[in-house]
Order: C-alpha cells, then structure tokens, then sequence
C-alpha cells in the first residue's frame, strides 16, 4: 500500500466520525440563507458546499489547510497534493513515496496517443478539447468503474477514487507534453526522464529551447499556484457534481476542466496574454500611462472585460499573481511583455475603481502567469489553460477523493420556477 494511502486509512475514519456526529446532533440546525439576489446571481457567498482541502479568503486569498499559498510557492505540486488531502506536508519519505508511485503510473497507453495522432489532432481544436477528449478515451482505464461494477463496497470508494487519481495525475505530464508537441509541429516525442520530478518532467518533456532548469522551476511554481481554490469555482463544482453521481473521476475531472475552459475562468490566462500582446502591437511597444489608461477605458466603456482582473470572492490583488509578479520581477523584468503587465496593474485597479462596476478592482492570477510561459517560448496561448487544468486536476481530484471517503450523497437541490419565486416574495 501507498504511504498517501496509509497515511489517508489511518485519517478517514475520525473525519467519518465527525460528519456522522455534526449530522446526527445538528442536522436541523440553519446555517446558512439565501437572498433572491444570492439565487439569480450566481450564488456569491452562499455557504452551500464543503471543501475541506483549501478555502479562499476574501481580503487573503488562497489558503491551503492553513498554509497561504505564497507560503508554498518553494514547495514542488507532489507536497501540495499531498497536503491537499492529508492536511500535512510530507516528510522525505512520503514525498519521495507518492514521486515513485507516479513514476510506476506514468505511461500513457498506447491506444491512446494513436487515437490523438489519427483524430483529435486534425483541424486544430482548442488544447483543451484534446485534453478533454483524451480523459474521456483513458476512462476506460478506471479502477473506480471497474470495481465499483463488480460491487465495490461504500467505504472503499475513496480507494479506488485514489487509484484513478494517481493514474491520472501520473499521465498528465506525457499527455500534456504530448499534446504540446503534436499539436504545434514540435517533433517527436519526449521520453520522461526517470531523475525528474512530475513539474520537472513535463517542463522536460514539452522541449522548450533555451534554460532548461530555469523553465522547469517556473512549471513547478505555476503547477504549486494554480493547484486548488476551494470548492465553489466552476471547476470544482462541476467535478464535485458529476463524482457525486458516482461517475468515475476521469469523467468528473473532464467536466471540470470543461468548465476551466470558459473565458470567465481558466481561458483568461490565455485572454490576459492576447491583451497583453494587442496593447504591443497597438503601441508599438509599452505604452506610457495616459495613452493605456485611454486604452483600458475604451475597452470597458465598449462592455468589454479586462482579463486577469476581479475576481467572484477575493476582494484584494490576488497572491497569487504576486507570487508570478514576483518571479518576472526577478528573471525578466527588462521583457516588454512583463512590462505592460507592470504597467496594466498600475493602471487597471484605478480604472475599474472609477468605473465602479466590478466588485474587485485587482488582479487574479490570469493577469500574470500566461507573461512568464511566454517568455519561456510557449507563444501558443491558447495552449496555457490546459496548464492550468494539469495542475488544477491536483485540486479536483484531492477534493474527489475526499468527497467519496466522506461518503457524501448525490447532490440534488431543488430548482423553482420563476412563478414560484414571484409568489416567494409576494408572501
Ligand atoms: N473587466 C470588466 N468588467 C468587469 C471585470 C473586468 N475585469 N470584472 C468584473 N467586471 C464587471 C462584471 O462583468 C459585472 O458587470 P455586469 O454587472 O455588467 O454584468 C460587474 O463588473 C460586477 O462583477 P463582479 O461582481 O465584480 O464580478 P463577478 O463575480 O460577476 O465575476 C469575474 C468575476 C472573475 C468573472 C470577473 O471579474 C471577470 O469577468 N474578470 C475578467 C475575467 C477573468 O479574469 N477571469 C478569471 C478569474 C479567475 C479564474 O477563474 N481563473
């Protein structure tokens, strides 16, 4: 057995325990209301779900299992997944443990990349629609489904939910390295190397020219930060939704990473570096402050959005970004396009304050992260948010996992007609 998986048997049944209680003595207790405003608006702020892996806190932001994400910016996405999960940062051991438990998971079938060489390749769709589709086709591959068709019983269900995890998470880099060389013209593909860790294989295997170890110590940094960001986002609700029926977690992580996808959400990293780049062009190069202010305020007087600034929850600049931020100060602060980014966080807070429409005038990650791919070479933006879902499928999962050792039930709110809501308030 996995040291992740010891360490998860010996945590579970205390955390059943105290579901089981808080249902048995509170169960009728009222914790939390919704205003009409909440229902038709999104949801914002209704405490309706559970999320025990990491929360996002308003005037902080990021917060995994008390450790601030900045915090954590050193740490490689192996500890993050197992903190994620257990609460704790693992030792030596452990670490090097769930490292060699990937390795031993890693290959991807062959079925697979003959599928994505004949197919999902042709006509260049979106990166995400292949990672999408390449989940969907390994579904097969689910210890979950296979053992749960066979009578699984209640309480091993994170068991194999785990299992899944690990297979996924293991494949990811060779798929998403993969997907990366096939679908820009890159040559043939890398074999990992057996010395890496998981960020520092895909940075290998992706093949980008130029400092190798330097790119590889972003990836990690990039997979640390996009990891996880509570329960509420579009991502991890939907997976939330589609585990609790019971599909397998391929099919869960695929439906999240489908929601990541939407230009609200993860598509803004690869919107914030397109803004980035048409600011250039337009200008010719960094523009000085009147003329981006007049830019910035064109865009949104035409009912355009500003991506990688505001954000449904956080109400301050998100860690996040300074952590990006922070690095491109340090490794590339002459690069134009870091530049703008500088430039675009002096100036955009102010506009959208004056303007006085968004909630959170500051930046979210996506103003930041897709600068520093670029630098390293990866001029293809649109494949950046499928980085994200690569590193984003730690969060999914771990709260997956969890999830089913909880043994939460199928989610099933009630919906209302507008009728019904007419008459609600007329009452
Ligand atoms: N540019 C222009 N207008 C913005 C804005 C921005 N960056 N952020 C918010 N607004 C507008 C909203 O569109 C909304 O306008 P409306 O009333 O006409 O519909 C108004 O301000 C109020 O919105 P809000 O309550 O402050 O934000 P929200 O919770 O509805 O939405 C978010 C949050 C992130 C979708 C929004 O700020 C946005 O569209 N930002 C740009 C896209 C982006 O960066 N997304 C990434 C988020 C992080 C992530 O998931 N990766």
């Amino acid at each position: 057995m996995s040291m992740l998986k010891e360490k998860l048997a010996s945590l579970i049944p205390a955390q059943r325990e105290r579901i089981k209680n808080l249902v048995k003595n509170f169960g009728e207790k009222i914790i939390s209301e919704i205003s009409l405003g909440q229902m038709l608006g999104g949801l914002r702020g209704v405490k309706s779900l559970l999320c025990d892996t990491s929360e996002v806190v308003i005037d902080q932001g990021l917060i995994i299992r008390g450790y601030p994400i900045a915090d954590l910016a050193g740490k490689l996405p192996e500890e993050i997944f197992w903190l994620l999960l257990t609460g704790e940062l693992p030792n030596i051991q452990e670490l090097e443990d769930l490292q060699s438990e990937l390795k031993k998971r890693s290959k991807v079938p062959q079925y697979l990349w003959s599928t994505l060489k004949t197919c999902l390749i042709k006509d260049d769709p979106h990166p995400m629609t292949i990672l999408i589709s390449c989940i969907a086709i390994l579904e097969r591959e689910s210890k979950f489904y296979y053992h749960y068709t066979r009578g699984m019983k209640k309480e091993e269900y994170w068991e194999y939910a785990l299992e899944d995890a690990l297979d996924l998470i293991a494949m990811l880099p060779s798929l998403a390295a993969g997907i990366y060389r096939l679908r820009y013209d890159k040559g043939h593909l890398i074999n990992s190397s057996h010395d890496l860790d998981w960020a520092g294989n895909l940075a290998h295997m992706m093949g980008v020219e130029g400092n190798q170890e330097n790119f590889a110590n972003m990836m990690r940094l990039y997979m640390v930060l996009h990891s996880d960001h509570e329960g509420g986002n579009v991502s991890a609700r939907t997976c939330h939704v589609i585990g609790s029926a019971l599909s397998d977690p391929y099919y869960a992580v695929l439906g999240g990473l489908a929601g990541l996808a939407g230009p609200l959400h993860g598509l803004a990293n690869q919107e914030g570096v397109r803004f980035v780049l048409d600011v250039l062009e337009k200008f010719k190069g960094v523009p000085n402050d009147k003329d981006l202010k007049k830019f910035v305020t064109d865009i949104l007087e035409g009912g355009r959005v500003i991506p990688g600034y505001g954000h449904a929850v956080l109400r301050v600049t998100d860690p996040r970004f300074t952590a990006f931020y922070n690095y491109g100060k340090k490794v590339m602060p002459d690069n134009p396009q870091f530049q703008v980014v500088e430039k675009l966080f002096k100036i955009v807070p102010k506009v959208l304050t004056e303007m006085g429409k968004a909630k959170n005038p500051w930046p979210n990650v996506d103003a930041s992260s897709g600068v520093l791919l670029y630098h390293y070479g990866i001029t293809e933006f649109d494949y950046y948010t499928l980085l994200f879902g690569v590193s984003r499928t730690l969060g999914l999962t771990a709260q997956l996992i969890l999830d089913r050792a909880m043994g939460f039930p199928i989610t099933r709110p009630k919906s209302v007609t507008i009728d019904w809501l007419v008459s609600a308030v007329q009452e």
